[in-house]
C-alpha cells in the first residue's frame, strides 16, 4: 500500500486548482521508466509530444494507470475514469523550448469540465530546467480568451496564449524524479525554457469522466481505466501489450493525426501539416 494523503490532495487541487508535488512512485523506480523510453527512442527517434503514446509502449500505459494515480484521480472526477491521451513532453537540454500561459480545456472540445492532468517527472523539472508555473484558482474563472502565436519554440499546437498574466501570482512546481502535479483544465499554466544540461522529461496524461463528450468530431477515443462507461461516447483505445509493435505504432500515427486536428484546432477538424509518424522516423 502507498503512503499517501489522498484526501488532503483532494482538497488543495479543489481549492487551488492544481496539487505539486505527489510522490507517486520511487526516484529509482521514475529512471527505470526514462530509461525504457530512451531505449525506445534509440529505436524509433524522438518521443516528445506524440499523442497516445500508450497504445505503442507498456511503459506509459504502467505509468498512466498505477492504482495510486487512479486512486487520486477518482477523487478529482469521480469513479468512472477515461484514459484520454498520454504524451511524453520533453525539453532538450539547453533548449529554448516554452509553454506559452495556457488553459488545457481551450480547444479540446470537450462537453465537460470534469477533467484532469498529471504530469509526472522522468527527470528533474527545476526552475533551471523549466518546471511548470501555476496561478492557485484560476481553474475557478472558466474559459479565458486565448491568441494564437507563431512561436517555433512553444510546444503548444496552436502557440496559444492568454496574454497579461500577472505571473507573481504564479507557483512554482518543481519535481524530483517520481514526482507528479495534477491540473484542472481550466487552470493557467506555464513553462519557461530548460537551461540546464539534462533533459526535462515529463509524462503527461489526461483523464475525463466517462460522461464528458467530443463535441467537435464524432470520432474520438479513449481507453475505460476504471470503473464502467455508460455512455460510450469515444471508441476505445487499444493498450500496447507489448513495446513497439509495427501494427500498434501505424494505428498510433493515425491516432496522432487525428487528435493533431481535433486538439489542434479552434473550431472543428482541420487540415494540418503533416509531422513525421514514428513509423516515418523509424524507416
Ligand atoms: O511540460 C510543460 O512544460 C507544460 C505541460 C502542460 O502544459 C500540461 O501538462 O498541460
Amino acid at each position: 500500500m502507498y503512503d499517501l494523503d489522498i484526501d488532503n490532495i483532494a482538497v488543495t487541487y479543489k481549492q487551488n486548482g492544481f496539487v505539486s508535488p505527489v510522490r507517486l512512485i520511487s526516484e529509482r523506480n521514475a529512471e527505470h521508466h526514462r530509461g525504457l523510453l530512451e531505449e525506445a527512442e534509440a529505436f524509433i527517434g524522438n518521443m516528445h509530444y506524440r499523442s497516445k503514446i500508450h497504445t505503442v509502449h507498456t511503459s506509459p500505459l504502467t505509468l498512466a494507470t498505477l492504482p495510486c494515480v487512479l486512486d487520486i484521480v477518482e477523487q478529482m472526477i469521480g469513479p468512472n475514469i477515461l484514459l484520454y491521451n498520454v504524451t511524453y513532453i520533453i525539453k532538450e537540454p539547453k533548449s529554448q523550448t516554452h509553454v506559452s500561459w495556457h488553459q488545457d480545456l481551450t480547444y479540446w472540445g470537450l462537453s465537460h469540465d470534469d477533467q484532469v492532468s498529471m504530469w509526472l517527472a522522468l527527470s528533474p523539472a527545476t526552475l533551471e530546467s523549466g518546471c511548470m508555473r501555476m496561478i492557485p484558482g484560476s481553474h475557478l474563472g472558466g474559459r479565458m480568451e486565448h491568441e494564437t502565436t507563431e512561436d517555433s519554440d512553444n510546444v503548444l499546437l496552436q502557440g496559444q496564449t492568454v496574454s497579461g498574466i500577472n505571473e507573481s501570482n504564479a507557483n512554482f512546481c518543481p519535481l524530483a524524479p517520481g514526482e507528479a502535479t495534477f491540473h484542472h483544465g481550466w487552470t493557467l499554466h506555464a513553462s519557461m525554457p530548460n537551461r540546464s544540461a539534462d533533459r526535462r522529461i515529463g509524462l503527461n496524461v489526461q483523464y475525463l469522466a466517462t460522461h464528458v463528450r467530443q463535441t467537435k468530431h464524432n470520432l474520438d477515443t479513449a481507453m475505460l481505466v476504471r470503473g464502467q462507461d455508460d455512455y460510450g461516447h469515444f471508441e476505445s483505445d487499444k493498450p500496447a501489450k507489448s513495446d513497439l509493435d509495427p501494427a500498434a505504432i501505424a494505428h498510433q500515427a493515425f491516432l496522432e493525426d487525428r487528435y493533431v486536428k481535433i486538439a489542434g484546432n479552434q473550431y472543428k477538424e482541420k487540415s494540418s501539416p503533416k509531422r513525421p509518424s514514428l513509423t516515418d522516423m523509424a524507416t
